[in-house]
């Protein structure tokens, strides 16, 4: 069976990590398959939002330790590894894609999300966790420091305070907590998270695709942009936004009294 596998319907490519016997932990070949599921996002316009979750009780328990046993390494004079080089060849990449998809990313955080897991959740634009879930920066319990993104999304979310504690303690964060402090969208009870997910993201692939991209982007540059940078591309995202033909649709369905139907 894949450890990735894909399924596309009513406009939103669902995504499933699939490993469940080790948590869905990363592996070479799960980052291929995540590569091909990202090349259908981008490409397919059929592909009008995006779907993650995980197959079984967890969602990700970040890098695939097996793959990176130290005493089989040493016996084989292959020890230490370059760690950084993983990240640029698969993580980084993964997440740069993810952001940068002009499509509405959702994530189903089903079950237990940790290091590289937990950031890869964290990049999805709306995120909804069961209620069951623990998010946990792992990586200091095994001498090293968070990837994925976590340096830049948890101080950003959640403040600094929180992130650097999270960090440096690898404590499990529940997702009611997670929620509360606005580190994900949401936390639901664990039966109804997939609805839940399922009919976010449907409903974002029937709407206004081409403008919730633009804003996807927009909202993004916040972190690094002053206001008056901000001001200006809010002006260059309204008049791209402003020409596509959902904005037609919005104002004439608002007149006629009618639900809209965006083409996307
Ligand atoms: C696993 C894993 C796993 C393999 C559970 N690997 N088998 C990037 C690039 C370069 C270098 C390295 O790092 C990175 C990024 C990273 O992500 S570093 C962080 C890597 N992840 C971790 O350190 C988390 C390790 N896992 C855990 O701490 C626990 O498994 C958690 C807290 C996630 C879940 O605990 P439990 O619910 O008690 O489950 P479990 O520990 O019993 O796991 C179930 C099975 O899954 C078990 O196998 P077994 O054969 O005994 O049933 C685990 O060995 C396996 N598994 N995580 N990352």
């Amino acid at each position: 069976m894949a450890s990735v596998l894909t399924e596309l319907s009513d406009g939103v490519l669902e995504i499933t990590l699939n490993r469940p016997e080790r948590l869905n932990a990363f592996t070479s070949e799960m980052h291929e398959g995540l590569r091909a599921a990202m090349d259908r996002a981008e490409t397919e316009d059929a592909v009008r939002a995006v779907l993650f979750t995980g197959a079984g009780r967890g969602f990700c328990a970040g890098q695939d330790l097996g793959e990176r046993d130290p005493k089989k390494m040493i016996e084989e004079g292959t020890w230490p590894p370059d760690a950084g080089a993983g990240l640029k060849a698969n993580y980084n990449p993964l997440i740069l894609r993810l952001k940068a998809l002009p499509k509405p990313v959702i994530t189903a955080v089903n079950g237990v999300a940790a290091g590289a897991g937990a950031n890869f959740a964290l990049a999805g634009d709306i995120v909804f966790a069961a209620k069951s879930v623990k998010f946990i920066q792992a990586f200091v319990k095994i001498g090293l420091v968070p990837d994925a993104g976590g340096t830049f999304f948890l101080p950003r979310y959640i403040g600094e305070a929180r992130a650097r504690a999270l960090a440096m303690t690898g404590d499990p964060l529940s997702a009611e907590q997670a929620a509360d402090w606005g580190l994900i969208w949401k936390c639901v009870e664990d039966d109804a998270l997939m609805e839940e997910a399922r009919g976010m993201a449907r409903r974002l692939a029937c709407g206004a695709t081409h403008a919730i991209g633009l804003m996807k982007g927009a909202l993004q540059a916040s972190a690094t942009n002053d206001l008056a940078k901000k001001l200006d591309l809010e002006a260059e995202t309204k008049r791209k936004a402003g020409a596509d033909g959902d904005y037609a649709e919005g104002v004439v369905s608002f007149i006629e009294k009618r639900a809209p139907k965006f083409g996307g």
